[in-house]
């Protein structure tokens, strides 16, 4: 992954194992993805204390996913995941997408992916901005954070996959501050030290590899 030719001009940070991709949707796609993830009858939101989700592809479970296709939908990003980035190598597909919906004052609490998944996730951006941020495992501050605009999209791997816990906090508002140590401050236009940006509604979708899946006929006969 690291010797990935695509992704290598897309690194934050010297040794880290993130990436960022700016507009890695367009427009329209956002739209189309907007539309289909509010006008399902189908899939139903799950509601948690703290934000709203949809899963996709079945339940992960340490015991193995009972797999279901992905919408025809979500194909468009996981097709360019693959080819056009390479991200999983050899053809793999991501199996799985979780959507998380926050609307202002949500977040994510601190926490590591685990081993239900293969150590590549990547996380695409819809409606607005936020700020995530990383810590190792043993550490009690933050080591550095990412800055998320609508239509990028964050992959990270390897070590930050394997000892760092990642959250969203659960503010109302975004202040942007140095010792957020923002990796992608540079890229940012109209976002500098000191701003302060009022939260709304974000979206995220989040692909990965469930590593263990069950096909559902055989679940079916057992
Ligand atoms: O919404 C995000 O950007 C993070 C999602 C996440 O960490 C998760 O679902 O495990």
């Amino acid at each position: 992954m690291s010797e990935n030719e695509q992704l290598k001009h897309y690194k934050l940070g010297d040794e880290k194992s993130v990436f960022y991709i700016q507009d890695f949707i367009t427009a329209k796609e956002h739209e189309e993805l907007i539309k289909n993830i509010y006008n399902q009858e189908e899939v139903k939101w799950t509601q948690l204390s703290n934000r709203r989700l949809q899963n996709h592809g079945g339940i992960p479970h340490e015991k193995g996913m009972i797999a279901y296709p992905l919408p025809k939908w979500l194909s468009s990003v996981s097709n360019d995941l693959v080819k056009q980035w390479k991200v999983f190598g050899e053809e793999r597909y991501p199996n799985h997408v979780l959507i998380n919906e926050y609307e202002s004052q949500q977040g994510i609490m601190a926490h590591k992916d685990g081993p239900v998944y293969e150590p590549i996730v990547c996380i695409l951006s819809l409606e607005s901005g936020i700020i995530i941020s990383f810590r190792k495992e043993d550490e009690k501050e933050h080591s550095f954070s990412v800055y998320l605009e609508p239509r990028s999209m964050l992959i990270f791997t390897e070590d930050i996959f394997d000892k760092y816990l990642h959250d969203i906090d659960f503010q109302d508002h975004i202040h942007i501050n140095q010792e957020q140590n923002i990796l992608n401050l540079d890229q940012l236009e109209d976002i500098k030290i000191g701003d302060v940006i009022p939260r709304k509604r974000r979206i995220s979708l989040t692909y990965r590899i469930v590593k263990k899946t069950i096909n559902k006929s055989k679940w079916i006969r057992l």
